[in-house]
């Protein structure tokens, strides 16, 4: 698989409002988490991660291992309760999150030297570009 690790800076967020505004995030946070610069640092060792998404504001931080479902508690988000098992799908690292919300998750994957987020909420979806710190 491909190697996501390393610290990485937001370039480009395309829909963050949509896909708040999905998960009933109120208003003045949306705003806020409109403005944030956000960094990612990612550890990966073998099928075990660390992803850290850093912001002045908050921070929110997962740590999994690849195809081990567990409670992911999305503090400081929009503070639900999800099951989030993530696997590698080709050179895609993709996570389904089943709870509340339908069609919930999201994906990374490399291209040109940048890390691609997608995050998924019912028919929302929002797309994050990142490059290399
Ligand atoms: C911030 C600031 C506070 C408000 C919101 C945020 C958004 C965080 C997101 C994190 C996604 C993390 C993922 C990690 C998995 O690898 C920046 C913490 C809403 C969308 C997908």
């Amino acid at each position: 698989p491909p190697d996501i690790s390393g610290k990485w800076i937001l370039e480009t967020n395309d829909r963050l409002e949509d896909y708040m505004k999905a998960l009933n995030i109120d208003f003045a946070t949306r705003k806020i988490a409109l403005a944030l610069s956000q960094t990612k640092l990612i550890t990966q060792d073998g099928d075990k991660f660390t992803i850290k998404t850093c912001s002045t504001f908050r921070n929110y931080e997962i740590s999994f291992t690849v195809g081990v479902e567990f409670d992911e508690h999305t503090v400081g988000l929009d503070n639900r309760h999800v099951k989030s098992l993530i696997k590698w799908e080709g050179d895609e690292l993709v996570c389904t999150q089943t709870g509340q919300k339908a069609n919930r998750g999201w994906k990374h994957w490399l291209q040109s030297e940048k890390l691609y987020l997608e995050l998924t909420c019912e028919d929302v979806v929002c797309l994050q570009v990142f490059k290399r710190k």
